[in-house]
């Protein structure tokens, strides 16, 4: 007993770094000079002294644990890769010092500073080395490093294999030399001709090139000399053909998104409501059943997994007025560009959950999206956030490779924990950590996906628990938005706490609003956690002038809280941005949290050290553990 609880913390710090930072790397015992150093009781006073004396000068109370510090040297880079044992040494023996542990260097910052000629790749392809956005050297202007780091993810031997991934589009030219060996024609359908022919529709202006370039990013064939490579070369692909006909119906959405859920991993969409900036709509009836069914029954019960663009609207619109994108059961993907920053047709909104790369502001030819086109063409010139999506159904077809068993649910969890800010920059918002310390974009979600660092979290994952829906609270009452002023409304919340419905650790958030207003492309919504996360659920939108309509009973998602406590004072702003005074009025938010009881995370580490915890221990582990997730994920994720 007491052997645990004197080491206990220390063990759930040293799990929750070994979790985080991609289980089992510790790079041939490379030691950083950051140590974990223990004071005894009555010495915790004198930390700085003992640090200085010992030669370091920085000293941090962690805030788990008893009297654990952290030693860390003022001005040197996080790891350096020699080792400093010097200083652990005589600290061991300090007698105010009851232990020491040196931090192992894990290799997590150093993605933007790759060696490249480390990347050990040798395809004959002659597309490769355009496509900056699997392994950026540098081209076309753009910055070395700042790629979906899929090298790492293929020298660990995972080119997806044995994942289908599903392009819902406009075709797919199957007769493609770098695509035909990768077709899976028994799970492609047309549903624009009904037939299983998903062949593109032939026009001068090879307007039906979408779906070609789409597939190519995730599968086309490596090392044929053609083309390009694709993210998961080794995964089929099938061709969904539904956007080719003169209008969109919810029985050809539905019968696309529930095509063959069975065979089917993935599908990837990179289509959705008009992005004129004044359109609200998403999923009718029919298709939201199916999306719901996908989710649960898809793939035998572990779900189907959803890829969706967030939207090429720009700066005009706000992807959370597009119900696919901001639906739970999707993974909206928004894109950067080759140098990090955003592209201008962007949309921001709080429910995209990840990045990944596409084209924009540059003139250079090759800094687009190389891949194939029709015809058994390739071209350079793939773009949009519908460039952005497929490459992240890849990367997700890479994880499933490395573990068949994510649930729909997993692959959220990983791509949340994984992403990472890497150089990306958004001259809008700033960069935030939420209240568990995970940092996030209003732009790129949590930041872009690493493929490297998921695979190697997917090999070690185990299924998060069950998933529960709490309705925290509901204001149905009348409210004025002031046309000057601010609608400021609360809901406190116990977040269903005593009840089987309980959520402790949020995933999902929303807020469902039913508001009207004189201009509703004027509305701002804000609404902030009691954590202090404040997501922005709806900004302006100056091309929409609805006066008629508003938000009925609209879900305004966010991701942002993803792993916080819900309990407390949440608060919603409501506000009239734009030239001239409006009116509106609020007539109902009801605040729905969705997550889990237990926490995430905690079978997989309780397992994985079974060896040194006796499982009784599960629930103490468990209380370190509801600590360490709340208030120090924040300093155990330091992204890049
Ligand atoms: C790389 O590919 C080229 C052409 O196929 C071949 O000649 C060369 O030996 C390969 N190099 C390595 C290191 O595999
Ligand atoms: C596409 O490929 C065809 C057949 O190889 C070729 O004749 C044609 O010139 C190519 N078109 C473009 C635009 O590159
Ligand atoms: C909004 O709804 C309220 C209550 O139904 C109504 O009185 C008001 O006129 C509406 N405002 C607008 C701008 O439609
Ligand atoms: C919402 O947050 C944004 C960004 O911080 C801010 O500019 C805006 O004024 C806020 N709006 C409301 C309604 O509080
Ligand atoms: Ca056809
Ligand atoms: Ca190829
Ligand atoms: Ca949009």
């Amino acid at each position: 007993m007491f052997g645990f609880l004197r080491y206990g913390p220390m063990v759930v710090l040293v799990l929750v770094n070994a979790l985080i930072f991609a289980i089992g790397d510790t790079e041939n015992g490379i030691l950083t000079n950051h140590l974990l150093v223990q004071l005894h009781e009555g010495s915790y006073d004198e930390a700085p002294q003992v640090a200085l004396e010992h030669g370091f000068e920085s000293v941090r109370k962690l805030p788990f644990g008893d009297g654990l510090f952290h030693f860390y040297p003022q001005s040197s880079p996080l790891s350096r890769r020699k080792r400093s044992a010097g200083h652990g040494q005589s600290l061991q023996k300090d007698h105010r010092v009851k232990s020491v542990l040196q931090q192992a260097g894990f290799d997590r910052q150093k993605r933007g500073y790759r060696d490249l000629n480390q990347v050990d790749i040798n395809m004959s392809d002659p597309l490769f080395t355009k496509q900056w956005y699997l392994v950026n050297t540098g081209q076309a202007d753009g910055t070395p490093g700042l790629d979906l780091n899929v090298a790492e993810a293929w020298g660990l031997g995972f080119t997806g294999k044995g994942v289908t991934i599903a392009i819902m589009d406009d075709g797919i030219d199957y007769l493609h030399p770098d695509l035909a060996a990768n077709y899976n024609a028994e799970a492609s359908y047309d549903f624009s001709s009904n037939d299983p022919y998903p062949y593109p529709r032939y026009t001068d202006d090879w307007f039906n090139s979408h779906g070609t370039r789409c597939a190519g990013e995730v599968s086309a064939v490596a090392n044929n000399n053609i083309c390009g490579v694709g993210v998961a070369y080794n995964s089929k692909v099938a061709g969904i053909r539904m956007l080719d006909q003169p209008f969109m119906t919810d029985i050809i959405e539905a019968s696309s998104i529930s095509h063959m859920p069975q065979v089917i991993d993935i599908y990837s969409a990179s289509w959705g409501p008009t992005d004129d900036g004044k359109t609200v709509d998403g999923p009718r009836e029919l298709t939201l059943q199916a999306m719901a069914d996908g989710v649960n029954k898809g793939r035998g019960g572990k779900g189907s997994i959803y890829v969706w663009a967030s939207g090429d609207g720009g700066s005009y619109d706000d992807c959370n007025c597009d119900g696919y994108a901001s639906s739970m059961w999707t993974i909206s993907i928004n894109s950067a560009i080759n140098d990090g920053r955003t592209a201008l047709y962007d949309e921001s909104c709080s429910s995209t959950l990840a990045s990944t790369f596409s084209n924009g502001r540059k003139r250079n030819p090759e800094a687009g999206v190389a891949t194939t086109d029709l015809y058994g063409n390739c071209t350079l010139r793939h773009s949009g956030t519908s460039a952005a999506a497929p490459e992240a159904a890849g990367v997700f077809a890479l994880a499933l490779e490395a573990n068949p068993d994510l649930t729909w649910r997993d692959m959220q969890h990983l791509a949340v924990l994984t992403s990472k800010r890497n150089r990306l920059h958004d001259e809008v918002h700033q960069w935030q950590r939420n209240g568990v310390g995970l940092e996030f974009n209003h732009l790129f979600g949590y930041g872009v996906l690493d493929a490297g660092g998921m695979v190697k979290m997917a090999k070690e994952w185990k299924t998060v628990p069950e998933r529960f829906h709490c309705v925290a609270g509901s204001i149905q009452e009348t409210h004025k938005v002031p046309s000057e002023d601010k609608l400021v409304l609360t809901i406190t919340t116990d977040a269903c706490q005593g009840k089987e419905n309980y959520v402790r650790y949020l995933e999902h958030v929303q807020a469902v609003v039913t508001v009207n207003a004189s201009r509703r492309g004027d509305l701002n919504l804000n609404m902030t956690s009691p954590m202090g996360t404040k997501s922005i659920l709806l900004s302006r939108r100056p091309r929409d002038d609805d006066a008629k309509v508003g938000y009925d009973k609209w879900p305004f998602m966010t991701s942002h809280s993803w792993g916080e406590d819900p309990r407390g004072t949440w608060q919603l702003e409501v506000l009239f941005q734009g030239e001239v005074p409006q009116t509106g009025t609020l007539q109902e938010w009801t605040l729905m949290i969705h997550g889990t009881q237990s926490a995430p995370y905690i079978d997989q580490i309780v397992r994985d050290y079974q060896s040194k915890l006796a499982m009784s221990k599960k629930e103490e582990l468990e209380e370190e553990l509801d600590e360490a997730l709340e208030r120090s994920l924040k300093s155990l994720l330091s992204k890049n």
